[in-house]
């Protein structure tokens, strides 16, 4: 890491990132002999998307991880010479296996590479691609990314991808030895009736039971932005999926997410953190992006997904202030004495009272400020981030992910905020992830406020967090 980078006041200090340049998707994820895996699209050459690698690091607790060597690397005059992009790792029968997408002259294929017991040493297949195509009689926009998985009668899986003048698609293919692979249909299609758009292209498409029932996400892509993560819950029965409930994953800056099933069944998710400022101060800093905190995710018995923070998380906990019972009106504007920061876990409790919409302030002085609330009115989770830096080069929109509550259920926003980096858990129902960049070092108060009438905190955590 460049020494300056140890004091940059926006880089994360308990997320997982390299040790520097760039990093996107999480990759290959797999609890793997007791070790927790995370490969991720890296590359080493700048803090830019392009010769992209695969990096990998292990962790034993979820927490603190180690950096291992390079797993991939483009082989030139390989059908993966302009870039190793987002894959999957499967274990078939004792043999580690990754499945990539192999990018070369900007057509991304399927490559398959074996590793040591250990995975820290990969071997590319001879035979790479191992699907040279897109499915013939399809007018597909974009085929990459892959999710594979075992039944009884083989291995089956899903790629990313779109059909010309409909939507985000997810193409099924069947194989018995993972080399040969028979494109069946596709999975999902985007259509008209869906109620929340999902643009032209669906990237790292994943499906995974979860209760009695299937989860599918993807990252919905148009043309060349990329928005947020719809995740379908649904039944899963001979190879055809029925959804029955469509959401957005986080509203925020949290992308092209992987999940594993750990050998104790917990689901473990991790997402790409996108940089909320421009190219030219990503250059300046070095580095970009940062990995989402491991977010667990199951079935409820009403049908909504169950999120909620590692609670591995709670080794990271330092010192600890507690308040309670605090009557919220729109004149509350006075910081928290004795807690400040910018890497904190904070825990608080709202009843909502009659006010339009409350929350916690982070990283307050008398000219930035960041506000997450949950808005009763809009039934949302909001972070404003109007105020957030005086540096207008930076994004200052705001960000939100709906969150139906219960009518008088209380809230609790659960906020990790670690420098330029804020992930809020919503009644572990909903989360919402952000980035901030203020400027002044003394942004580093707490608050808590109403609006639009009265609330009442019932109870505050706030603990500083280590730096891994
Ligand atoms: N990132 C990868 C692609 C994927 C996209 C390339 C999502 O494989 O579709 O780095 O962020």
């Amino acid at each position: 890491m460049r020494t300056d980078q140890l004091a940059d006041p926006h880089r994360p200090q308990y997320h997982f990132l390299p040790p520097d340049r760039w990093m996107n998707d999480p990759n290959g994820v797999i609890h793997w002999k007791g070790m927790y895996h995370l490969f991720y699209q890296y590359n080493p050459n700048g803090p830019f998307h392009g010769t992209i690698h695969w990096g990998h690091a292990a962790s034993q607790d979820l927490v603190h991880w180690t950096n291992l060597p390079i797993a991939l690397t483009p082989t030139p005059g390989s059908a993966d010479e302009d870039g190793c992009w987002s894959g999957c790792a499967v274990d078939n029968d004792g043999i580690p296996t990754l499945l990539y997408s192999g990018n070369a002259a900007m057509q991304q294929l399927l490559c398959i590479a074996t590793g040591s017991d250990d995975l820290v040493h990969w071997e590319k297949y001879v035979g790479n691609p191992v699907i040279t195509a897109p499915p013939a009689g399809l007018d597909t926009v974009g085929f990459r990314d892959h999710c594979v998985w075992k039944e009884e009668d083989g291995w089956y899986q899903l790629i990313g991808s779109g059909i010309k003048d409909v939507g985000g698609a997810a193409l099924l293919y069947t194989s018995r030895n993972l080399i040969d692979w028979h494109y069946l249909r596709p999975l999902l299609v985007a259509d008209s009736s869906m109620p929340i758009w999902s643009g032209t292209m669906w990237e790292c498409p994943q499906l995974l039971p979860l209760g009695d029932k299937h989860i599918l996400f993807l990252s919905v892509l148009d043309g060349s932005q990329a928005y947020y993560v719809l995740s379908f819950t649904g039944s899963y029965a001979n190879h055809i999926f029925t959804p029955e409930r469509q959401e957005i994953l986080d509203g925020g800056c949290f992308y092209a997410p992987q999940a594993l099933i750990e050998e104790q069944d917990r689901r473990i998710m991790w997402g790409w953190l996108r940089e909320g400022r421009s190219i030219e101060e990503q250059l300046a800093a070095g580095w970009s992006g940062a990995m989402s905190l491991p977010r667990l995710f199951s079935l409820r018995s009403n049908g909504l997904l169950n999120i909620q923070p590692a609670p591995e998380l709670t080794l990271l906990r330092g010192k600890r202030s507690y308040y309670s019972d605090l009557d919220l009106t729109s004149s509350t504007s006075s910081l928290l004495p004795d807690v400040q920061g910018d890497a904190l876990e904070i825990i608080a409790t709202f009843e909502h009272g009659d006010a339009d919409a409350f929350g916690v302030r982070v990283r307050c002085s008398p000219r930035e400020e960041t506000r997450i609330e949950y808005n009763s009115q809009e039934k949302c989770v909001v972070i404003d981030r109007s105020q957030s830096s005086l540096n207008e080069a930076v994004e200052h929109h705001e960000q939100r992910t709906s969150a139906e509550l219960a009518p008088h259920e209380r809230v609790t926003l659960h906020i990790f905020l670690d420098h330029s980096v804020i992930e809020v858990f919503v009644n572990e129902q909903v989360c919402l992830s952000s980035r901030i960049y203020p400027t002044l070092p003394e942004s580093e108060g707490v608050g808590l406020f109403a609006r639009g009438g009265q609330a009442r905190l019932t109870s505050l955590d706030v603990w500083e967090m280590a730096s891994l």
